[in-house]
């Protein structure tokens, strides 16, 4: 019986050792303490031992059961220990790492040359308007004195959606709808996409352009020349001569478009300025009194003026970009030197 109790616990102790994580552990609990246990056969074959056998085997069993409990705590907290360190160093984050950059797009050069004009003239006191690109006869037309049989009308120029409805051929109509809705004084710059149908080297069906008017009363030819000096000396930088020269456009008189003197040559004349050393930058003019008798304003109080220019153009002079397809292409190569 003495031996084996001794071979039993030793098993059992080994058996405790050998459990490689806690669900084993338990099954040698069972196997040792359980109700068909191995110490418990044991402890049920006592009541067979004489009274001088008892004492000793007796001391022996709780011996073996005292080892064996404390030998399982020990394991039990070594394997949880063991289950705690692998948890930790899986779990582990190495916080001076260097950090994956995301990706970041640029700005399209024609938005980065809007934002330029647009903060230009918000310094100076203008705010910008929008509005639809689907736009009505009335507003794209009609109020800005083109009558039904002027050349701009003509179908090559303008892609009509209905017999009164065409996409805006310039941001115009943005500023006979500001006039129709406010009393002057007004000051307003108007950004934005239009539409003619002409498509070659030069030409896109689809543009951006900017366009500004200012009403008040009292405003001159004089207002228009400082206003507009002022933003090319800002936007292309001091140094360079402004010239006007008289033009025509049926929503003002007078008119003038506005040269700047070759900002790649200097005027000594290029191939981009033609030779001439003068770049043609923006129309412009005073609002016509057609204009204002149109959205009812009173001719006789105030008087205004209003420019337009093309961005791409504007945009291709500033970054000495040779090619307007350029702008549409939306090659990447390009894209991100911006
Ligand atoms: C150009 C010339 C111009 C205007 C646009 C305008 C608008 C109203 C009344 C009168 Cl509501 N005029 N706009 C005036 C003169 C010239 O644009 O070369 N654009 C690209």
């Amino acid at each position: 019986m003495e031996e084996r109790i001794k071979q039993l616990q030793q098993e059992a102790i080994s058996a405790l050792h050998q459990a490689d994580d806690l669900i084993a552990l338990q099954d040698v609990r069972v196997k040792i303490l359980g109700k068909k246990g191995s110490l418990t056969e044991v402890m049920k074959g006592m009541r067979d031992l004489s009274a001088e056998e008892r004492p000793a085997i007796g001391a022996l069993v709780n011996a073996f059961k005292d080892q064996f409990e404390s030998s399982f705590i020990a394991r039990q907290l070594e394997l949880q220990q063991r289950d705690i360190a692998a948890k930790l160093a899986s779990e582990k984050i190495d916080v001076t790492l260097p950090g994956r950059k995301t990706a970041s797009g640029s700005l399209h050069p024609v938005t980065l040359v809007t934002n330029e004009v647009v903060e230009i003239f918000s310094r100076l006191g203008f705010a910008v308007a929008e509005g639809p690109e689907i736009e009505e006869d009335f507003y794209n037309f009609e109020a800005l004195n083109i009558p039904k049989d002027h050349p701009a009308r003509d179908m090559q120029d303008t892609f009509y959606i209905s017999d009164d409805r065409v996409l805006r051929t310039h941001t115009s109509p943005v500023q006979i709808r500001t006039m129709v809705k406010h009393k002057p004084p007004i000051r307003i710059i108007a950004p934005g996409t239009v539409y003619r149908r002409d498509s070659d080297l030069t030409h896109s069906p689809m543009f951006h352009q900017v366009e500004g008017f200012l009403v008040d009363k009292r405003v001159t030819f004089g207002d228009l020349k400082g206003v507009l000096t002022h933003f090319l000396n800002e936007f292309f930088g001091k140094g360079h001569n402004v010239r006007f020269r008289p033009s025509f456009f049926p929503f003002t008189e007078p008119s003038a478009e506005v040269d700047i003197e070759c900002v790649i040559c200097g005027g000594k004349g290029c191939r981009v300025c033609g030779k001439t050393g003068w770049l043609e930058i923006l129309g412009c003019g005073m609002i016509d009194p057609e204009v204002f008798k149109s959205v009812d304003y009173d001719v006789d109080k105030y008087s205004g003026f209003a420019f337009g220019m093309g961005l791409e153009r504007i945009a291709m002079l500033k970054y000495g970009v040779n090619d307007l397809r350029l702008f549409f292409d939306n090659d990447l190569r390009f894209l991100k030197q911006f």
